[in-house]
């Protein structure tokens, strides 16, 4: 959008559609396959804080300049014994940084993937909310090959990605199809038997089975590319479209994103992330709870009353059940 709002860094372009309510944060290193050295790091972080702080933006596409990679991991020309340098005297893994900020970002972060998304490039759509790729676009990890690994969110969110995506039954439920695998107690209430079924996994052939642990292990352990329909397959990208149209369909995504309430979304993508991530997860939760505490009517009496030296009475609000 040319009436997008451009921000001056040397290793990403980044810009805001105004009124649009979207952000567009690109890698701008083509010539390397958009690979990140500590500048483009420190650069997307002060980018997606912009974006976090900037309360007209809803959400935020994060890609990489040209066709031909999103990217392509980090810049092994700067590898150092400990980690990655460019104007510094010692390495840094800040792009670990980077990788938390995106999960806990409040506001949903789109990648838009045309070409190459590789060794930390591949983890960087990995945390990203959702994938939009084109038909070019080709997927993998390279670190065993390199000397290389991410032990972290790259291979913790790969090998889990199956639990989200696995359909679970939680009330009462008898089941007699073929072709479903199921855990089961008996539970008994009033001398009947009720089968409860805990987890189902149904195992038709037309249901796509997400990367999970037997993936993860494979994408790392053999350190393969995966063409687009492949990733797709394995629940690493949401769509794919051809690579003229990425742009367009990824914008349309976001439009449809920041027309939802706000603060929907961002309890949304809190709870979503809220088993795997533990305390942190518990805490971006709760946090969404507070924020929505201190605009009630209940929580408000509490402040005044403090303010104005007073015990606050909160004997009209509700016990709810
Ligand atoms: C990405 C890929 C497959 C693209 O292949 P192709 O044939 O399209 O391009 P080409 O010719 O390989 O690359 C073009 C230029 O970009 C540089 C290349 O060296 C080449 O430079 P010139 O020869 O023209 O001077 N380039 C590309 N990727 C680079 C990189 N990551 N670092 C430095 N220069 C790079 C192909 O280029 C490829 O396989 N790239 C390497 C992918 C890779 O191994 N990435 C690092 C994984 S480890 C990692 O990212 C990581 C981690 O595991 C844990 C923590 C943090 C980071």
């Amino acid at each position: 959008d040319d009436s997008g709002k451009e921000f001056q860094f040397t290793d990403i372009i980044y810009e805001k559609a105004e009124g649009e309510g979207i952000a567009k944060i690109t890698i701008n290193r083509p010539e390397r396959r958009n690979a990140f050295r500590p500048q483009t790091i420190k650069e997307l972080i002060v980018a997606f804080n912009d974006a976090r702080d900037d309360n007209t933006i809803g959400a935020i596409i994060f890609t990489g300049k040209g066709t031909q990679a999103f990217c392509s991991g980090g810049d092994q020309a700067v590898r150092k014994a400990d980690g990655y340098a460019d104007y510094d005297k010692f390495g840094r893994l800040n792009v670990l940084d980077l990788q938390v900020q995106i999960r806990r970002l409040p506001k949903p972060v789109i990648a838009m993937v045309a070409g190459y998304a590789i060794g930390g490039g591949h983890i960087l759509h990995m945390v990203c909310d959702i994938t939009i790729a084109a038909d070019n676009a080709i997927f993998g990890q390279t670190g065993p090959k390199v000397g290389s690994f991410d032990a972290g969110y790259g291979s913790s969110i790969m090998a889990t990605l199956v639990r989200h995506n696995t359909l679970r039954v939680k009330m009462p439920f008898v089941l007699y199809e073929t072709g479903i695998t199921l855990l089961f107690h008996y539970f008994i209430v009033t001398s009947k038997v009720y089968l409860i079924c805990c987890g189902i996994r149904i195992l038709k052939s037309n249901v796509v089975e997400q990367i999970g642990p037997k993936r993860a292990r494979e994408m790392w352990f053999l350190a393969r590319f995966y063409t687009a329909p492949e990733a797709e397959k394995m629940g690493l990208v949401n769509t794919i479209v051809p690579l003229e149209s990425l742009e367009q369909e990824t914008v349309k995504w976001c439009r449809e994103i920041v027309r939802n309430s706000p603060m929907s979304i961002r309890v949304l993508k809190s709870a979503l992330n809220a088993v795997d991530d533990g305390h942190a997860g518990l805490q971006q939760l709760a946090g969404d709870a507070t924020l929505l505490f201190y605009g009630s009517e209940e929580g408000i009496a509490g402040k005044t009353a403090y303010l104005e030296h007073k015990r606050p009475d909160f004997s009209k609000f509700p016990w709810r059940p």
